[in-house]
């Protein structure tokens, strides 16, 4: 019986593993620029209104994560940016997509991201960022993103 509980264990493992790689995953940008990292409030929906995360969106059928980074920030923030790495963990979204984070610089250093659809954005400080109203997701993403904060 030992071996057959074993078996189960593995097969119930192998299951959760697989779901999550099914996941559509929802991709967030942390560009980096002089110390400093941009964050975005949203405008909508009503419930998330006010509260801050980082630029991006659903990656599309076909799309790679990093095209989907470049997208989504000329998109929200009309620069354009080139992915560097993940960082963080993968987050579980409500709407059963993962969050994965993505760093990024911007291609022209002289850039000024602008807030097309969101309320504002702004470039923050790791003093700034364990302070902002982020959403949930973004929240647990907090100290890999001060970490990245004190690298650069
Ligand atoms: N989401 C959470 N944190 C983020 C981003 C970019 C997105 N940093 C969530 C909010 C939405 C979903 O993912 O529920 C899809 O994102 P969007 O297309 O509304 O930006
Ligand atoms: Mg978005």
């Amino acid at each position: 019986w030992i071996l057959a509980a074993q078996d189960q264990r593995l097969a119930a493992v192998r299951e959760v593993a697989e779901s999550w790689a099914e996941r559509k995953v929802v991709v967030g940008t942390a560009i980096v620029h002089k110390g400093r990292m941009l964050a975005q409030q949203r405008r909508y929906p009503a419930r998330d209104a006010g509260r801050w995360e980082l630029p991006g969106g659903r990656v599309e059928p076909g799309e790679s994560e990093q095209d989907a980074v470049v997208r989504e920030c000329a998109e929200e923030l009309d620069v354009e940016v080139t992915p560097t790495g993940r960082i963080g963990t993968d987050v579980p979204l409500d709407n059963g997509m993962l969050l994965r984070i993505h760093a990024a610089r911007l291609v022209d250093p002289e850039a000024a991201p602008r807030a097309v659809e969101h309320h504002e954005v702004r470039w923050i400080d790791a003093g700034e960022l364990v302070e902002l109203d982020w959403l949930d997701a973004d929240k647990v993403l907090v100290h890999s993103l001060r970490d990245l904060l004190r690298r650069r």
